[in-house]
């Protein structure tokens, strides 16, 4: 039980003791240079645990997903991608401003672009047409509420998108959450990618930063564009040794807040006013809809003077994320906070 509920993300994790007593014990050195001990570890241990060559610690998914972009892309091409994807819709259109590249969104049924919606996407060879550089696939979806795509799924996008020589980069901010949530290793969806990011700062609760994983020779080229974007960081180390602790020992946890998550949807679908798909509450992700005007904004107020604090992602629309620091007395009492506001809707 936690004095205020914080549901709004799983980002407001706080890191937990043993990630502050490794970051205090850090070996450090000058990144730039290649010299953090701390850092090259988490980078090792994060490209094995996604079966790839190397790895590359960066300050945000953000700029993971931004160096993966311009890495595996040239001015002028365009990127394949769901309409309600992260990168699309929340990276401050960065791929475009850093990497000239162009934005082909393509409305999908879950999130997930289907072999089919790619074929059709990929440009044909005509000098009128930008070629097409990259095709990008997000698990969990974060706007889709969470919801996991399975390793196939990814392979049979990414057999359509290889047969055209074209790159799959996997916005995997919250892939430990579909890999605990399938029962599959993370290596399993991160294998047919070419490069995968994945977030410590996020349910694994790291205070900071993510890693992009690929092969040898794709990390080199996005180590230098994470220098031209000012991600050159230097002893960081004391900060990448949390991220150790988050990758060795907060990935199994996830199922807890999967269950939290489960909970919090059942007790929302039996409230008035409110609905939710209860079939899209596979991690730690609940996006309900609110069924009056402007009643997400009601809910955010109501529950903010009960301590809860919950996000509303549109007018009628609400997404709440479970996290370690949320446990199933916090749930308890939000479901009490939303009774209590629609009691009579
Ligand atoms: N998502 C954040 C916000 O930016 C919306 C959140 O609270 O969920 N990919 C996915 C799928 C994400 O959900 C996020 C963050 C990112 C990339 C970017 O990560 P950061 O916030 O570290 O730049």
């Amino acid at each position: 039980m936690h004095d205020i509920v914080d549901l709004r993300s799983d980002t407001l994790t706080l890191p937990t003791p043993e990630m502050r007593e490794a970051m205090a014990r850090a070996e450090v050195g000058d990144d730039v240079w290649e010299e953090d001990p701390t850092v090259k570890r988490l980078e090792a241990m994060a490209a094995e645990r996604l079966g790839k060559e190397a790895g590359l610690f960066v300050a945000s998914g953000t700029m993971g997903n931004l160096v993966s972009v311009v890495a595996q892309t040239r001015p002028g091409q365009e990127v394949v991608l769901d309409l309600d994807s992260h990168i699309f819709n929340y990276e401050v259109a960065g791929s475009a401003v850093i990497g000239n590249v162009q934005m082909r969104p393509v409305r999908t049924a879950r999130g997930f672009l289907a072999p089919e919606q790619i074929r059709e996407a990929l440009r044909p060879p005509n000098i009128h047409v930008p070629e097409t550089g990259l095709v990008c696939v997000e698990n969990t979806h974060n706007r889709h509420g969470g919801t996991c795509c399975t390793p196939e799924e990814i392979a049979a996008v990414a057999a359509v998108a290889h047969g055209a020589g074209v790159p799959v980069h996997l916005d995997g901010a919250r892939i430990f959450n579909a890999a605990v949530a399938l029962g599959r290793p993370a290596r399993d969806f991160a294998r047919h990618a070419d490069s995968v990011t994945f977030c410590v700062s996020k349910g694994l609760a790291a205070p900071v930063g993510s890693v992009v994983c690929g092969a040898a020779a794709f990390v080199a080229r996005a180590r230098r564009i994470r220098k031209m974007v000012g991600g050159g960081m230097r002893q960081v180390g004391v900060v990448a040794a949390a991220g150790i602790v988050a990758i060795e020992r907060m990935v199994d946890r996830l199922a807890e807040d999967h269950a939290n998550a489960r909970a919090l949807a059942a007790g929302i679908a039996r409230l008035p006013g409110l609905s939710v798909d209860l079939a899209s509450v596979q991690t730690n992700i609940v996006i309900f809809a609110v069924d009056r005007p402007s009643g997400a904004a009601e809910l955010v107020a109501g529950c903010a003077s009960r301590k809860v604090k919950i996000h509303a992602i549109g007018p009628a629309s609400i997404r709440c994320v479970t996290h370690k620091d949320v446990d199933a007395d916090d749930i308890a009492r939000t479901l009490d906070a939303l009774r209590e506001i629609t009691r009579g809707w």
